[in-house]
């Protein structure tokens, strides 16, 4: 393994080659690999945080990648470092979408101002989820001030997108239904602006639907934040609609920044992710744990005779699990 501090200065340097084999050993399962990069994460915490987290959620083909293309090349124009991160815990991975991604981000792909990495694949959500949140500190202290996450509306990749962002953007098409569009109420109600998408293709449609959502936020109860989401038509094709975005995101950061909000999320997520952690950390042990493997058979058996409840059983293999260590 490399040097720690030397390969974490490289990093804080913005050395392209360390960050991202940084990356490929937090996406890693192999101890001496996890070992290395959490004391690497570790010495770079104090230098991460200090960019704008913004998640982007929608349904498949609606053109997440290709607006995360415009506004990124946008971003980069207007002087910023843009870091690219995907979660998608589904296996379309296997081609589709890291090579969809690949080639609808040319431009950003290419850009020494841009970092784009894809969602690892074959993960389930809980690691996938650690290793974007662990992605985004390694691009934060690499000194990306901007991170966007593309995330596809699969399972609970949602939430756990929203759980590490500090703005949430809906992308939605005119014509369809939520429900055809396979975008669930929560959602609607966590996001931070909705983008009617494709708007080039019928604009008169794009406006009716802006007008449908718009009227469909004003429903849910004041935002935490104070903030009021916007809709905004856009083209993530032509580019129509992504300055607009902008300037919207960055008053909703100043908004936050003012109130305290920003800071009262950011130390949730945090307390959130260590939590998560915990659990996931307590699951790996207890079922890696080979003396427990008989008697979480023999307690299956006898909860499915009805001998004990479900409750009683799980209880005592947690007492058994205990007193082992
Ligand atoms: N006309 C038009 N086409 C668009 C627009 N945005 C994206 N597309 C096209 O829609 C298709 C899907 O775009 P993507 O950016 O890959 O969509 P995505 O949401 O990232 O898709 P997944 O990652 O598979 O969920 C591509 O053929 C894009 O060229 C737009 O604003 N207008
Ligand atoms: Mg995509």
């Amino acid at each position: 393994m490399p040097d720690i501090i030397d390969f974490s200065e490289r990093i804080k340097k913005g050395d392209r080659v360390a960050l991202g084999r940084a990356i490929t050993y937090v996406e890693s399962s192999l101890p001496t690999h996890q070992d290395f990069i959490q004391e690497v994460l570790n010495r770079l915490m104090p230098f991460t945080g200090k960019s704008i987290r913004i998640g982007i959620t929608g349904s498949p083909g609606v053109g997440k990648s290709t607006f995360v293309e415009s506004l990124g090349m946008y971003l980069i124009e207007q002087g910023h470092q843009v870091g690219v991160l995907a979660v998608d815990p589904s296996s379309r991975q296997t081609g589709g979408s890291i090579l969809g991604d690949k080639t609808r981000m040319m431009k950003l792909g290419a850009s020494q101002n841009a970092f784009v990495r894809p969602s690892p694949a074959g993960k389930t959500l809980g690691g996938v989820a650690r290793h974007t949140r662990e992605t985004i500190l390694l691009c934060e202290a690499a000194g990306y001030d901007i991170i966007l996450v593309e995330t596809v509306g699969v399972g609970q990749s949602e939430t756990a997108v929203y759980d590490m962002t500090d703005f949430y953007l809906l992308m939605i098409l005119s014509g369809a239904g939520d429900e055809l569009q396979g975008i669930k109420r929560g959602v609607v109600e966590l996001a931070d602006l909705v983008a009617v998408n494709k708007a080039d293709i019928n604009s008169s449609l794009a406006q009716k639907a802006k007008a449908a959502y718009t009227n469909a936020l004003h429903l849910f109860p004041a935002k935490e934040s104070q903030w009021t989401p916007p809709v905004i038509t856009t083209s993530a094709l032509t580019g129509d609609g992504i300055e607009s975005i902008w300037e919207e995101i960055k008053k909703h950061h100043q908004l936050v920044q003012d109130s305290g909000y920003f800071q009262i999320r950011r130390k949730a997520q945090l307390l959130q992710w260590m939590d998560d952690a915990l659990q996931l950390e307590i699951f790996s042990h207890f079922f890696a744990n080979k003396k427990l493997k008989k008697a979480i058979e023999a307690h299956k058996k006898q909860v499915l005779q009805l001998k004990i409840t479900p409750f009683s059983a799980a209880k005592q293999l947690i007492l058994l699990f205990l007193r082992q260590k």
